[in-house]
């Protein structure tokens, strides 16, 4: 009875110290990595954007950044991008696409992902354009 008592203070003492060490690990080394978007796989997400002098999706007219797109972890995305205006355009999303589509006047072509980072990415016209600084702050959000 007397060796259970003596030892109960020890117990505690290992339970303190194995917190204490898996605790200082996380924070060390971070989160445990997210499961790969092999294992699961989202929904589908098909995001338009049109682009003609008033920018994408008259982005123009709206105050702040536009467009802009929700989607979570792991959905396979597809951006439709359709150039309408007589001048080409360019479409990157930054971490998922830098290099992006060129397109030339009147054509349509597709840029899909799998958005695998969550975050906040800038979608933009990535050819100097007359309409430049209106195609600059469209946005891809992944939750
Ligand atoms: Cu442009």
């Amino acid at each position: 009875m007397i060796d259970r008592l003596k030892r109960r203070p020890l117990f505690i003492v290992s339970i303190i110290i194995v917190a204490f060490v898996t605790i200082s690990a996380f924070l060390v080394m971070g989160l445990p990595a997210l499961s790969p978007c092999s294992y699961t796989r989202g929904t589908a997400r098909l995001i338009t954007i049109v682009a003609d002098l008033d920018g994408y999706n008259d982005s123009k007219s709206m105050p702040g950044q536009w467009p802009l797109a929700s989607v979570n972890r792991c959905d396979p995305v597809t951006i439709r991008f359709t150039n309408q205006d007589i001048q080409s355009h360019g479409l990157a999303v930054d971490s998922y696409d830098v290099k992006g589509l060129s397109l030339t006047e009147g054509t349509t072509q597709f840029l899909n992902f799998t958005a695998t980072r969550t975050g906040q990415f800038r979608v933009y016209c990535n050819i100097f354009c007359t309409v430049h600084t209106y195609m600059q702050n469209s946005l891809l959000i992944v939750t």
